[in-house]
């Protein structure tokens, strides 16, 4: 549809469920790039990469905060990351009115969605493959400023796709790798010591793992060296539904002290444990 300039508020019906993205046209009929995607369901809030092959759903709570902040999400694509293993790769990043990438981990989760190849179409929902693909040989990335953490995500072989649910903002990448087919931990981020003091560097501990069975994860707890309970280990922020976190901070809210701690979790009847660093 078409608006005339003046129009500053348009409402439409809530049923059925209809995707828009928005374009402006200037005084000289110059068009704008597709905007973010708005749904008139109000449950999602989807913004559509700039070669619109790629997809990050952010719930409606989220975009309006970033945006009350001065801050777009958007979704680019970066194809000088494409090379070797790596198939397509994104980098989801906040930008300010002066266009500058704003660094920050997201409040609630988002979901990305990828295409794992560089051919095939996009529609609004579904990708269309060119080709069939293997639940197990694609996994998404994340590049946290030292290097590509495995995050894993659920590849839709129909749908050609690959979709992640993260509270991170920056590069992706989705590689052509082998899957773990049961239960695995993948690694802890940062490896050892972790610096939870709010300056945006290694604030929190994540766990990272495969769980290809859907295993029960359960029991997840942080201990001091005493064998005292601190904590409990939550979902973590790299990829909310195949990691563990931990922010540093007592089951009370207050900060734990500097020292060494005991993580441990169960993932269907097997028990898993590590040690971490908390650096004050
Ligand atoms: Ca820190």
């Amino acid at each position: 549809m078409t608006l005339s300039s003046s129009t500053l508020s348009y409402t439409v019906a809530t049923s059925p469920v209809k995707w828009y993205f928005v374009k402006t046209l200037d005084a000289d009929n110059v068009r704008s790039d597709s905007s973010i995607w708005l749904s008139n369901a109000d449950e999602v809030v989807r913004t559509v990469a700039d070669d619109n092959r790629a997809i990050v759903d952010l719930p409606p709570v989220v975009d309006e905060a970033l945006r009350a902040a001065g801050l777009v999400p958007v979704m680019e694509s970066q194809p000088a990351f494409e090379t070797g293993a790596t198939v397509v790769s994104y980098k989801f990043v906040l930008r300010d009115a002066a266009n500058n990438e704003v660094k920050r981990v997201l409040e609630q989760d988002i979901t990305l969605t990828m295409p794992l190849s560089k051919t095939g179409s996009f529609t609004i929902s579904a990708f269309s493959p060119s080709a069939s693909y293997s639940a197990y040989d694609y996994a998404v990335y994340y590049y946290n400023g030292v290097e590509d953490v495995k995050l894993g995500g659920t590849v839709n072989p129909e749908s050609g796709s690959v979709a992640v649910v993260t509270r991170q903002t920056g590069l992706f990448k989705v590689k052509r790798v082998v899957r773990a087919q049961s239960f695995s931990v993948t690694q802890t981020v940062p490896r050892k010591t972790f610096t939870p003091n709010g300056d945006g560097v290694w604030d929190e501990f994540n766990i990272l793992y495969e769980n290809p069975e859907g295993l029960v994860i359960g029991s997840a707890k942080v201990y001091d060296l005493s064998g005292a309970e601190i904590a409990s280990l939550k979902a973590g922020t790299y990829n909310s539904e195949a990691s563990l976190g931990w922010d540093g901070r007592r089951s009370g809210g207050e900060k734990a002290p500097a020292g060494i701690y005991v993580y441990q979790f169960k993932a269907g009847s097997k028990y898993y444990n590590g040690t971490v660093v908390l650096a004050r």
